[in-house]
């Protein structure tokens, strides 16, 4: 019957049989414990109201407005070695503050994020950093957390702080960027809530619902079997995930395990849990926090308002699916209009033509008031069958709430997605002609500072000079979709489609889709602007780990000069840099791919 017909079919229960500390350690997330949002209104009131006044979603700016609030919110993460069994199949993670998924940072708009990093990583050690997903960074692009790019990595044993303003306001998630540390759930990310002008109302903030792919072999094996000569017999360079996570759990058919792996393993290890309140409108906040699923949500029973993508607010619409790449995010109003004592299926699959995954279809219970906890849900899915292209919803439809015109570019650029073989036998990405490595030593941003603007060609760093604004055109003629990420700015997504841009063509030219992530479609396009009023050095790469791997990254460098002159650098970056030579000078570190 499988493992879904038997959850579904309630032969096996909903009561898990191991602890939520076995599966998740410290993490509360995805059980009916988990606390509503937001948590620090209650701990810790504002004075009068909310701390950005009269700004409204509709009428400011959110990329000039952002209010100082001059409140800090400070986090101390400890990260380590652990084991967990977060769908039954006991594995090797990495936990911050022991927790999977990890702890929630939480913000109004325009306070300051202080997080102090302690790398306790250890048999074996390994650097680490963390990048804080979607954030401007503007006038602190030291932070952003990219290893080799704007840091070096942050040393076994030291610790650093991380320092920004909450610029934007939405949903998303903060991730370490070190090689492939955050998926392969070897475990690297947490939720991140910024509190803002509201754009619909609703009555509950559920928080996150985090969809992640879960691979069973750390990534450190995965990584490597990727980035093997073509030839090797061990190359993998999609490798399936075994499992589909709703905030870290799902239960797994130990059944399948191959025969001969001892590793200890529990059917029946526990699904997420949520509560609706009949009669009120819910928010979700769904986030896709995996390396290479794309998922399909849906929730039985329910349609959707999408209010915003990434940390956009859009001009509301309804649907009963919502797709989602790796890094992207939707926060999606429910209704809970279905009887008191009701309880329904959340879904999330994997797309079977877009991704690799042995079991892509998680499920989460939604318990109403009055359901019985213990009991499964019986309700049917959506009928919301695969269209199988790959593509988020049509840029017709996601129109942003507060409207902005680009201009008229001031440079236009292809960067293209290929592959090919080198010249020692290996596979690789390019983006823009060239494949990526990072040197962990000595980040980009950190030269820049220093005036030197000649690198290696393997750090694929594209200068735009002074250039006000900059047009990008994706051509990606090869059979893989990518969900393409752009550091220090919400992209302005002109038009996105199958085959080459016909060079004209823009899907509402006044008032474009902006979001920081965008899906291209195999053998299609998109075609992106920004404007470059964030001094710095912006990763723009694919979020599927196996390609950012590969190399499929490049650093868009935007007013060089402005960064030597207008950005004062911390002293503290140098102190990093000197505390990973020093390590880097006794232990050699196996750079197995691209570094990000
Ligand atoms: C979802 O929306 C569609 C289209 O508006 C509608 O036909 C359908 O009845 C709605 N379903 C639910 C459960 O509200
Ligand atoms: C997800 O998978 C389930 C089980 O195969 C199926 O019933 C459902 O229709 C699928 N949902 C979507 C959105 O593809
Ligand atoms: C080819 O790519 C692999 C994997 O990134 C790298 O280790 C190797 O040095 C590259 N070979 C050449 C000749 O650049
Ligand atoms: C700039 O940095 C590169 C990479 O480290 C180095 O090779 C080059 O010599 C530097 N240029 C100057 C002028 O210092
Ligand atoms: C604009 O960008 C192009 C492409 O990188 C570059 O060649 C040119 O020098 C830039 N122009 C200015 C004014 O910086
Ligand atoms: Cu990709």
């Amino acid at each position: 019957m499988g493992l879904l017909g038997n959850i579904l079919g309630g032969l096996l229960g909903i009561v898990a049989t191991l602890s939520q500390q076995q599966t998740n350690g410290n993490s509360v997330w995805g059980t009916l414990q988990s606390p509503l949002l937001p948590l620090f209104l209650t701990n810790n009131p504002l004075p009068n109201g909310f701390p950005w006044g009269l700004l409204t979603a509709k009428a400011n700016n959110p990329y000039t407005s952002a209010p100082n609030t001059g409140v800090i919110r400070a986090y101390d993460f400890t990260i380590n070695r652990g084991q967990i069994a977060p769908d039954g199949y006991q594995k090797d993670v990495i936990l911050i503050n022991g927790a999977f998924p990890g702890p929630l940072i939480e913000a109004n708009w325009g306070d300051t994020f202080q997080i102090t990093v302690h790398n306790e990583i250890s048999n074996p050690e390994e650097g680490t950093s963390l990048h804080w997903h979607g954030l401007l960074q503007k006038a602190t692009p030291w932070f952003d957390g990219v290893p080799g790019v704007s840091e070096c990595p942050v040393a076994p044993g030291s610790s650093f702080t991380y320092s920004f303003k909450a610029d934007l306001y939405g949903s998303s998630w903060y991730h370490s960027h070190y090689s492939a540390q955050y998926a392969a759930t070897d475990g690297l990310f947490g939720p991140m809530i910024i509190h803002g002008p509201k754009n619909a109302n609703y009555d509950i903030d559920l928080g996150p619902v985090m969809l992640s792919d879960l691979y069973h072999t750390e990534y450190f094996k995965l990584v490597e079997a990727s980035q093997l000569p073509v030839a090797d017999p061990n190359f993998t360079p999609a490798p399936l995930s075994d499992n589909n996570l709703i905030n870290g759990k799902m239960n797994f058919d130990c059944s399948t395990v191959a025969a001969g792996d001892k590793t200890p393993c529990q059917n029946n290890a526990g699904v997420s849990k949520f509560k609706f309140t009949t009669g009120k409108t819910h928010l979700l906040r769904l986030i896709n926090t995996g390396g290479e699923g794309i998922q399909r949500f849906t929730i039985d029973g329910h349609n959707m308002t999408v209010v915003a993508n990434d940390f956009v607010p859009l001009q509301p619409y309804t649907t009963n699916v919502v797709t989602l790449a790796p890094g992207q995010r939707s926060d999606v109003l429910v209704t809970a209009n279905a009887k008191s004592n009701s309880a329904f299926w959340m879904r999330s699959n994997i797309s079977a033509t877009c991704s690799f995954s042995k079991q892509g279809n998680a499920l989460a219970a939604i318990y109403y008031d009055k359901a019985d906890t213990t009991k499964s849900p019986t309700s049917t899915a959506q009928n919301a069958p695969d269209p199988g292209n790959c593509q988020n919803d049509d840029l017709s439809l996601t129109v942003p709430y507060y409207s902005i015109t680009p201009p008229s570019p001031a440079v236009t650029q292809n960067l293209d997605i290929a592959n090919s073989v080198n010249a020692t036998g290996h596979f690789v990405w390019t983006l823009g002609g060239n494949t990526f490595r990072a040197n962990y030593n000595q980040p980009v941003l950190l030269l820049a500072n220093q005036k030197n603007y000649s690198y290696p060609a393997e750090w694929n760093v594209k200068n735009y000079g002074t250039n006000s604004s900059v047009r990008v055109i994706v051509n990606n003629p090869g059979p893989a979709a990518h969900p393409m990420h752009l550091h220090g700015h919400n992209m302005e997504i002109l038009h996105q489609g199958t085959g080459n841009w016909d060079g004209v063509t823009i899907t509402n030219p006044n008032n474009p889709q902006r979001r920081d992530v965008q899906l291209v479609p195999p053998g299609g396009h998109f075609v992106f602007q920004y404007n470059t009023d964030n001094p710095g050095v912006w990763p723009f790469h694919c979020h599927i780990i196996w390609h950012v791997s590969g190399g499929l990254y490049a650093n868009l460098l935007e007013q060089p000069a402005s960064i030597a002159n207008d950005v004062p650098i911390p002293m503290v970056m140098g102190q990093t840099c000197r505390n990973w030579a020093t390590y880097t000078n006794t232990d050699v570190v196996d750079q197995i791919d691209s570094g990000v």
